[in-house]
């Protein structure tokens, strides 16, 4: 069994439904349990500032998906939100989900890079993260804490009442 982190994000078309739709097909993925839900939070985008504010949250689950595998089924869970695949970088998107983390394995592929790249550039990621985690190691050897004090930016960052589920 594996401990994995995962994120969501979403700044299309009822953004917070997407995300809480997104968290239950997490908790139905096969060989998977899911065992930590942050709250939900509301963010500037990263990129193109022409685009609406995200909504983001992190997850924990526990999974026996081998990583490759589990992208497969999170790109599946993206193409049931209808997200689009266009040419622009860092476009506005119905539904986003990363792997930020799995176990602590350093993973490095045409399709998959974990650690996630953005991970320690990502308030909206991080906050999220440590608020599930406070005490989470990354597998550079830096805790989520300290780089949440590194961060340049905090991306109007606000922790929404509503929960996830
Ligand atoms: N910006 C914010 N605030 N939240 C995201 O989840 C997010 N996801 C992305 C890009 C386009 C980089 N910007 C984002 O993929």
């Amino acid at each position: 069994m594996i401990a994995a982190y995962l994120s969501l994000g979403s700044n299309l078309d009822d953004p917070m439904a997407h995300v809480k739709q997104g968290v239950r097909e997490i908790s139905l993925l096969p060989e998977t349990q899911l065992l930590s839900v942050s709250s939900l939070y509301q963010s500037a985008p990263m990129g193109p500032q022409d685009q609406p504010y995200y909504i983001n949250a992190v997850v924990l689950i526990h999974t026996q998906l081998n990583a490759e595998i589990l992208l497969n089924e999170l790109h599946q869970i993206e193409d049931n939100h209808d997200r689009q695949r266009g040419s622009i970088r860092w476009e506005a998107r119905t539904l986003d989900l990363d792997i930020l983390l799995y176990g602590d394995e350093i993973i490095s592929s045409d399709r998959l890079i974990v650690p996630h790249e953005g991970l320690k550039a990502r308030y909206f990621v991080l906050l999220p993260l440590y608020e599930i985690t406070p005490n989470l190691l990354l597998p550079c050897g830096t805790t989520v804490e300290s780089a949440l004090g590194g961060c340049q930016q905090q991306y109007d960052l606000v922790r929404l009442g509503e929960s996830c589920v």
